[in-house]
């Protein structure tokens, strides 16, 4: 990760299982500790040594999101989104061998853009 955000993740299993379905929670603040709710994260992950993604696309979570009403409006099909305690989860994340993996963090937020990599071996 840059110096623009701190970054936590977790996962809905632990420890990440072989060849199944689990998803990353991660929480993205700014320097000081504050949650950022208005950003985006995208996760994605490979094995630097094969060379190889994961198997599936993971998604990523709207958050929570209402519909956004413009002032003299009619109902508007745009959803506002936002994500509580700057918590994001990612779903559909496959490890499908067992060795080392990398997991990728695409940051976009109110600070700018950024990336974190992060080692797992499964
Ligand atoms: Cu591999």
């Amino acid at each position: 990760m840059g110096d623009r955000y701190r970054l936590t993740w977790s996962t809905d299993v632990s420890p990440i299982p072989f060849n199944a379905l689990f998803a990353v929670r991660t929480v993205l603040r700014d320097r000081s500790g504050a949650p950022i709710p208005d950003g985006s994260v995208v996760v994605d992950a490979s094995m630097p040594q094969h060379g190889h993604g994961m198997p599936t696309r993971p998604i990523a979570r709207p958050g929570v999101c209402s519909p956004k009403l413009e002032p003299g409006a009619a109902a508007s099909s745009t959803l506002d989104c936002t994500h509580p305690d700057g918590v994001y989860v990612s779903e559909g994340m496959k490890f499908h061998m067992a060795g080392e993996w990398v997991l990728h963090f695409v940051v976009s937020g109110p600070l700018g853009p950024d990336t974190a990599d992060a080692h797992y071996t499964l």
